[in-house]
Formats: structure tokens, C-alpha cells, sequence
């Protein structure tokens, strides 16, 4: 049973969640991938939204691009936590699909991540699921030691060697 639902408003936009993806994989949640379209599917996406909390889909994450009321949408038509993902296609590079979803009017919240932030969303609906599932608060806690880790590691690095050194490894591909 999915507990994040990723909603993409077009399936250009599903390179962009690939990362999300990948990110809740590594965290070991459930999660499912569904087109649906604020504009061109309406009934289908709020069909989506109305039924997922019964499926216990806990988290939505909402990807979307350009005037993106997808997040919006999905969050008018049911109480489960939105995070909107704005999409850089078109003339604003992400910019019009980031206000779109940042600025909601009061009563109908989403929780907007940075244009293409699509670790990130991810990581936030981890943490949104965390405050009542331990199970995935350890691993959350494992992921970002992990992260810890690889950069102390760097930083281990840099002083041994110092800078024009480390550059030249990492542009040869390491340390
Ligand atoms: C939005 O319009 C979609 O989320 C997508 O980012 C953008 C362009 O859609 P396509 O024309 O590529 O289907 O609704």
C-alpha cells in the first residue's frame, strides 16, 4: 500500500521525479506514481485526492510546471498533507509554477519545495510520515548520517591535500 503519492501533472515531468523516486526507495517507503492533470484531467485528479486518504496514502507530493495549480487542487479535495515540486518548463523557468504553489490563499495549504527539489520533497514527506512511524524516522536518521558522513569525509580530504589537489581529484571523478 503506497504511503507518498507522486502526482505529475504531465508526463513531461516525470524525468524530474525520478529522483524522488529513487530517494523514497532508499528510505524503503511505498509510494506510487500517478498522472493526473489539475487542467486537462480534472475529475481525475480530484478523484485522486478524495480517495487517498482511505488508501492510506499519507504524503502527496505534487509535481507540476508552469501556472501549476495541481498541488493546490489536490489539497482543496482532501487532508492529507500537499507538498508541491515546481517543474522549470517554459517562458519563467519554474518560477510561475513555484509562485503558483507557494502562494496559496489561507485554509488550503502546501508545503512548496524548491524548483525542481525533487530530493528534497521527498525528504520532507519522510519526515511528515516520521512524527508517527518510528520505523521511518530511523532510517530518515540512517539516510542523513549517511550524508554526514560523505562530507566529513570531503572535508577530511581537503585539508590532507588542500584545494588545488582536491579539485584535480574530483574533476578526475574522486576522491
Ligand atoms: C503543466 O504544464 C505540466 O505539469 C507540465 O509541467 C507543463 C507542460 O505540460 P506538457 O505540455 O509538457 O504536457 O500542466
Amino acid at each position: 500500500m503506497p504511503r507518498v503519492g507522486i502526482v505529475v501533472g504531465s508526463d513531461s515531468d516525470l524525468p524530474v521525479v525520478r529522483e524522488t523516486v529513487r530517494t523514497l526507495e532508499k528510505l524503503g517507503i511505498a509510494h506510487e506514481v500517478v498522472l493526473a492533470s489539475a487542467h486537462r484531467t480534472p475529475d481525475r485528479a480530484v478523484a485522486y485526492a478524495r480517495d487517498a486518504a482511505a488508501r492510506g496514502v499519507g504524503v502527496i507530493i505534487a509535481a507540476a510546471g508552469m501556472a501549476a495549480h495541481l498541488p493546490g487542487v489536490l489539497a482543496a479535495h482532501t487532508p492529507v498533507p500537499v507538498i508541491g515540486l515546481p517543474v522549470a518548463v517554459g517562458a519563467m523557468g519554474g518560477r510561475d509554477a513555484l509562485y503558483s504553489m507557494v502562494q496559496m490563499p489561507p485554509g488550503v495549504p502546501v508545503a512548496t519545495v524548491g524548483i525542481g527539489a525533487a530530493q528534497n520533497a521527498a525528504l520532507l514527506a519522510a519526515r511528515i510520515l516520521a512524527v508517527g512511524d518510528p520505523e521511518v524516522r530511523r532510517r530518515l536518521e540512517e539516510y542523513v548520517a549517511g550524508m554526514r558522513a560523505a562530507v566529513e569525509q570531503k572535508a577530511d580530504r581537503l585539508a590532507q591535500v588542500g584545494l588545488e589537489a582536491y579539485l584535480a581529484e574530483k574533476e578526475a571523478g574522486g576522491p
